[in-house]
């Protein structure tokens, strides 16, 4: 039976009402309290369609607490907020001279979907001299943002960015990051409670295992001792990982950046923001496409792989990241079709013996996929719709359209969750889950906005 449509929208919004704090909205009650960079980017998407004021707030309430660096920490935290380790007093962001000062917030950060959303805002306002306001504001912002990831995350000048942490990737536990991590030795662990354990119910399947959870907290210990020093962490850093979803989604939002300079009559920077456009483009294969002489998507291998630039190895871990690129649009016609075989074929639920037909997070077929388990296997709404907007701007609208139903099934069944079990579509991990409840307000509302400029 078909969804509802106009009860899905109702649904979503009250899903995002009910996780207004006032100032911003949480993601998931319990398991997480706080603000969340990327987060907050989807939400203020959702929000844009019918309440300006409130995406404003949560984007400007995020922009706050940018670093002197031009970091945008991936969470901002609410000091009341007890039921989510590691929080500020852990991070103690106050050894590095960048960090805000009356505010709590981690250490690293996350996909800058953030000019996305802004472009949302002002595209769906209807006024929009309210909104200019805010872009003038926010503007200056974004582009230290983006400088920020351009330099200090990019001492290569490729164009692309280095994570220093699985979080900062938004795919924690991703088998993307096995091989990196088991290099990673423990030397001295604090002691610490997992909260996340009791916030999720099933949690013994459905969250990252304790090994790997060691390994996040021990790298944070290990950025603490550097004082979160990005010179100092790019020299001896353990991790330092090229990521192809990260750098996709900087690419596409250096783009919109360029619209609102239009939007704004700007001309300050914009040559910088070509620059670094520029760059991307010359150096994604190089980075990120090892199969080089090989027509793209001709094999599986001949697809798209993160890189590690301390084992100095591509990653060929086959995973929802390997299809993303397809956002970005810097695939060429020729390749299309070869590419988008991948994503209707059986390895990602493409011939009906899944539940739905929307793409889990790991193959099927590979040894590290886990159905239950956070992004070993499951399902998840924005990655999702990151594929759907590049299917959408490449002309499968076909393909797009599946995978969108494939999502309103899920939620209209199953809730308004974090994540979903490819077979059964059981929902998964945190409850009422924000963004997936605001890229569905996206999906319904259908007009366009998201699909990655030319
Ligand atoms: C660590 C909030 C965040 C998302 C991430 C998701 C998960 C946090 C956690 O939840 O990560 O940042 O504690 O596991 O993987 O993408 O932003 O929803």
């Amino acid at each position: 039976m078909s969804p509802n449509l106009n009860k899905l929208l109702e649904d979503s919004k009250t899903t995002l009402e009910g996780n207004w704090e006032g100032n911003f909205t949480i993601p998931s009650a319990t398991l997480y309290p706080h603000q969340w960079s990327w987060d907050s980017a989807f939400i203020a998407i959702g929000n844009s369609y019918f309440d300006t004021q409130r995406s404003i707030k949560e984007l400007k309430y995020l922009f706050n607490a940018q670093w002197k660096n031009g970091m945008i920490p991936h969470i901002v935290f609410n000091d009341k907020e007890k039921t989510y380790f590691p929080a500020a007093d852990f991070y103690d962001i106050k050894r590095s001279a960048n960090a805000p000062k009356n505010i709590g917030t981690s250490c690293m950060t996350q996909p800058p979907v953030h000019a996305i959303s802004c472009y949302y805002v002002y595209k769906n306002a209807s006024d929009k001299d309210e909104v200019i306001g805010f872009l003038k504001w926010i503007y200056p912002k974004l582009i230290a943002f983006h400088r920020y990831l351009m330099t200090s995350r990019d001492p290569e000048n490729s164009g692309l960015v280095t994570i220093f942490h699985p979080w900062e990737s938004g795919l924690d536990d991703s088998p993307i990051w096995d091989h990196a991590l088991s290099k990673i030795k423990i030397q001295h662990l604090i002691k610490f409670k997992r909260l996340d354990v009791i916030a999720v119910d099933g949690a013994k399947d459905t969250i990252p295992a304790d090994n790997m959870y060691n390994k996040f907290i021990y790298m944070i210990q290990l950025m603490k001792d550097y004082n979160y020093d990005e010179d100092k962490l790019y020299q001896n850093f353990p991790f330092k990982i090229k990521d192809i979803v990260f750098s996709s989604i900087l690419y596409v939002a250096n783009k919109y950046l360029l619209k609102i300079a239009n939007i704004l009559g700007e001309s300050n920077n914009v040559g910088e923001i070509q620059q670094w456009i520029f760059r991307t483009k010359q150096n994604f294969f190089k980075f990120f496409f090892p199969a080089k002489g090989q027509q793209l998507g001709i094999t599986e291998d001949a697809l798209f792989y993160d890189y590690d630039l301390v084992n100095k190895m591509w990653i060929i871990k086959r995973t929802i990241s390997s299809l993303i690129p397809i956002y970005t649009g810097l695939i060429s016609k020729n390749d299309i079709s070869n590419y988008v075989k991948w994503i209707s074929n059986h390895h990602w639920c493409g011939d009906g013996q899944c539940h739905t037909f929307a793409l889990p997070s790991t193959d099927l077929k590979e040894k590290y996929f886990r159905e239950k388990t956070y992004w070993r296997g499951p399902i998840w709404v924005n990655t999702n719709w990151l594929i759907y907007l590049g299917l959408l701007r490449y002309g499968y609208p076909d393909l797009a359209e599946h995978i969108k139903q494939g999502i309103f099934e899920l939620v209209s069944n199953h809730g308004f969750r974090e994540y979903y079990d490819p077979f059964t579509g059981q929902g998964l991990g945190g409850k009422a889950f924000s963004w997936t409840a605001a890229l569905v307000i996206d999906m319904i509302e259908n007009k366009g906005i998201g699909i990655p400029p030319e």
